[in-house]
């Protein structure tokens, strides 16, 4: 019995449709800055569009600094609790699993106060439609779009042709 060719290609654009979803950016905070003082991590963020999937790094020498996820109430006041999780690598991964707002701080001295080692980025649900257009830097994210609706296209007019 013979695969059908339609059937390979459904396959295909399955499996495509998938890897494309699956793709996240990965945002090194600072950029080759890293995670530093007196950067402007505001600047930083406000010309970028961060998804669910996508992931931050936090750079920086391990001791010197570190990466408090905090609250809206605990980034104005440079404040942690014992309930934040500390992270103390000098390279850590966070993934963006939830959308909404997300606060990172450095925990260490007055960085935070002083210093502006303090991170908020907005993030935005993954179903959602094509965010409020980025001056984009990195192409490879949209240019997988169109051929996948190219994809798409001809899938369905093979097997409705
Ligand atoms: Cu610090």
């Amino acid at each position: 019995m013979a695969t059908s060719p339609r059937l390979n290609l459904v396959f295909m654009a399955t499996f495509l449709v998938l890897a494309t979803s699956i793709s996240a950016k990965e945002y090194i905070v600072g950029d080759e800055n890293g995670w530093t003082l007196d950067f402007d991590y505001q600047t930083w963020a406000k010309d970028k569009v961060f998804v669910v999937g996508d992931t931050l790094v936090f750079n920086y020498p391990a001791s010197v600094h570190t990466v408090v996820k905090v609250n809206g109430t605990e980034f104005q006041q440079c404040s942690t609790s014992a309930s934040n999780g500390i992270m103390t690598s000098g390279h850590d991964v966070i993934p963006l699993q939830t959308p909404g707002r997300k606060w990172y701080i450095c925990g260490v001295g007055k960085h935070c106060e002083s210093r502006n080692m303090k991170l908020v980025i907005t993030v935005l649900p993954q179903t959602s439609a094509p965010a409020p257009s980025p001056i984009a830097t990195s192409t490879s994210p949209k240019l997988a779009v169109p051929t996948i609706y190219g994809f798409v296209v001809a899938l369905f007019a093979l097997i409705f042709v």
